[in-house]
């Protein structure tokens, strides 16, 4: 078992309460008193009222002590949350849950969903075996954007409603987008893994901004460990920001380099969900 795994866990086993010491022994070692007058806990109380010699004896590791998971925060508030800072910067979020008006994002909801050129593409695997997506997408751009290993060819004719948004988040976020990846979740099983939107495509600190329409699904973000870590995420923080319909996210600064996010699968029903990320692409 791994240290960390060992550290995360209570140990221990039933004993004969005739191997026992009557005297008490400090925590890290193996045993504890049986000695009545000793504290003993409720349980420990029975198993010796009714005579038994048994008794359940822990052994807590003192390696353990001090290292906490952290809390997981989730982010509802309106406005700019600045998550984290590091060498590469600050990573923010910004998140309006208001930003498209509910009657607006039902009708660019229904139309998005009967009329983009959805298809299911594959992935791979880091060991190189692939697996279709569990979620269908389409690409819009005038260059081609790969990840993954796969390739979405350019797409520079925009659907008009596509191209309405475009104009309005450019307007309201004073920046240029050139592309956008579109996800279509049918349901709570589609998803999107672990990972991040680093590439040279998008260069070094890229904001791309996130519309989101249809049921709401709960988009989480985990801080990359440090080298020491060995790749565990079981210590760093992790947050959580339920997109709802009609909500923009934007991720920005060092966000990619210093953090991974996800869509994970929902335990409950969940009906379709689309998902527009908009971003400025270069030439690779
Ligand atoms: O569906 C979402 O909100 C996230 C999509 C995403 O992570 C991506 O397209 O890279």
């Amino acid at each position: 078992m791994s240290d960390k795994r060992r550290k995360s866990r209570i140990q221990g086993g039933w004993t004969s309460a005739s191997k026992v010491p009557t005297k008490r022994v400090p925590i890290g070692s193996k045993i504890h008193s049986t000695n009545p007058n000793d504290s003993v806990t409720d349980g420990e109380k029975k198993s010796l009222e009714n005579g038994s010699q048994q008794k359940f004896v822990f052994e807590e590791s003192c390696i353990k002590v001090g290292r906490h998971k952290p809390a997981e925060k989730t982010i509802e508030e309106h406005g700019i949350h600045e998550i984290g800072v590091s060498a590469n910067g600050v990573s923010r979020i910004c998140y309006f849950p208001d930003f498209i008006e509910e009657e607006k994002a039902d009708q660019i909801f229904d139309r998005l969903h009967k009329e983009l050129p959805w298809r299911q593409r594959s992935d791979v695997w880091p060991d190189g075996r692939t697996f279709l997506q569990p979620r269908l997408t389409a690409w819009y751009g005038d260059l081609p954007y790969t990840y993954s290993g796969q390739t979405h060819q350019p797409n520079p004719k925009w659907h008009p409603v596509l191209q309405d948004l475009r104009e309005h988040l450019q307007k309201s976020l004073g920046i240029y987008f050139n592309s956008m990846l579109a996800n279509l979740y049918r349901d709570g099983h589609d998803s999107v893994g672990w990972h991040t939107d680093k590439n040279p495509a998008l260069g070094e600190q890229p904001t791309i901004a996130s519309l989101s329409f249809g049921d709401s699904r709960t988009f989480e973000l985990r801080k990359n460990p440090p080298p020491e870590e060995n790749g565990d995420y079981t210590y760093m923080e992790h947050l959580k920001v339920p997109l709802i319909h009609g909500s923009l996210l934007t991720m920005e600064g060092a966000l990619q380099h210093d953090w991974q996010h996800r869509v994970p699968k929902e335990y409950h029903d969940r009906g379709p969900r689309i998902n527009l990320t908009f971003r400025l692409t270069f030439p690779e």
